[in-house]
């Protein structure tokens, strides 16, 4: 069957919801970037973009082109906290997910109507968070998001199957996947400076030159590209902790505790439709001293039975219990979506 995948990517990502913030932002020249001396660009409104201001232009530059624009720190958990959101709402369209950075994804959604997902996904977007996206449809990852980038911003662009080939032609071969500024400059050494001069080109020369590469970007100038939608490693961490009212040093007490915080972190994964791979424990002792240790689980779990005994293994073989222990927690990363559904194995 032929796949579905759309990507996804929203507009002047920071910038965006600096302006969503801050109403006085609206329509104005933003700008997100460090404060020292040599800091560059992160990203520009769409409105700064005019005065040639783009990401990694120094700020000192950006300043001379725009001396009136709004310039701004980077407020990274923010950021992190609205791409959490955006990976919920694509949860809900397709368990297959794979974030590509902070504001970008792949879902799969072969055998759906990718179209009015799409349509729905930009909906969502707007109306829970009051951002706009712009998203890509087609038959595999590598034209999905060079659709995306078609109409940008709030675009919605989709590449047929018999239209990839033509759309292609023409495009600088710096769009092809995994050719940078280098290759870029070998390939124009053989003449090669549109992904047309490519699609002509002799593949066991490519191949000579540029090994399993060449034949990667052949494969590309024609669209063609089998990667999987990865499921992907969620980029969230979830966790509990208590701090004691009276520092503990009775193991029993500090086992029960471990029980409880694993069976509601177990509740929580199950909600949220999530499996994890790496569960850290964390202890402070009564001098404040704070120690960690983690352990990652070859096959991921929700199970609590599994996590209360990881922790306590943590707990008793990784931690110094003569000390007493004010504050005592357990947190999850390396969250992950599994392909099929949780098959709940026990009552909840
Ligand atoms: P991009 O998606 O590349 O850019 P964007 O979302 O700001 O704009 P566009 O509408 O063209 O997609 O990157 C997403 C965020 O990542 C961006 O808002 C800021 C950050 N970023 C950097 O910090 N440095 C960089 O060099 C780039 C390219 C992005
Ligand atoms: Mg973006």
């Amino acid at each position: 069957m032929d796949r579905a995948i759309i990507h996804i990517d929203m507009d002047a990502f920071y910038a965006s919801i600096e302006q969503r913030d801050n109403p006085c932002f609206k329509n104005k020249p933003v700008i997100i970037g460090g404060r020292s001396k040599r800091a560059v660009v992160c990203t520009a409104s769409y409105e700064a973009r005019k005065y040639g201001i783009h990401s990694a232009m120094p700020m000192a530059k950006a300043k001379r082109l725009c001396p009136k624009g709004i310039y701004l720190p980077v407020n990274m958990d923010k950021y992190k906290r609205e791409s959490r959101k955006i990976m919920n709402i694509l949860g809900r369209y397709s368990k297959i997910i794979e974030p590509l950075s902070i504001d970008e994804a792949f879902i799969d959604v072969t055998g759906k109507d990718a179209l009015s997902i799409a349509k729905q996904i930009k909906k969502d977007i707007k109306n829970e968070l009051q951002l706009t996206a712009s998203i890509g449809i087609s038959a595999n990852k590598f034209m999905a998001k060079l659709a995306s980038d078609v109409e940008k911003p709030d675009g919605l662009t989709i590449i047929k199957k018999e239209d990839i080939i033509n759309f292609l032609k023409p495009l600088p071969v710096s769009k092809l996947w995994g050719v940078g500024p280098r290759m870029e400059r070998e390939l124009n050494k053989l003449g090669i400076y549109i992904v047309e001069d490519v699609q002509k080109y002799n593949l066991d020369i490519l191949i000579k030159k540029f090994g399993k590469k060449g034949k990667e970007i052949y494969n590309f100038s024609f669209g063609i590209d089998n990667r999987p939608v990865e499921t992907h490693l969620v980029s969230q961490s979830i966790g509990e902790e208590e701090t004691f009212l009276k520092d503990i040093n009775d193991i029993g007490i500090l086992c029960k505790k471990l029980r409880i915080f694993s069976i509601n972190l177990s509740n929580k994964l199950v909600k949220k439709g999530f499996l994890v791979k790496t569960i850290t424990v964390k202890v402070k002792y009564s001098d404040f001293t704070v120690e960690t240790r983690s352990f990652t689980f070859s096959i991921p779990t929700y199970d609590s039975n599994i996590i209360y005994e990881t922790s306590k293994h943590l707990l008793i073989s990784k931690f110094n219990l003569t000390k007493n222990i004010r504050l005592l927690g357990i947190s999850f990363s390396n969250l992950i979506y599994p392909h099929d559904p949780i098959q709940l194995s026990f009552e909840i």
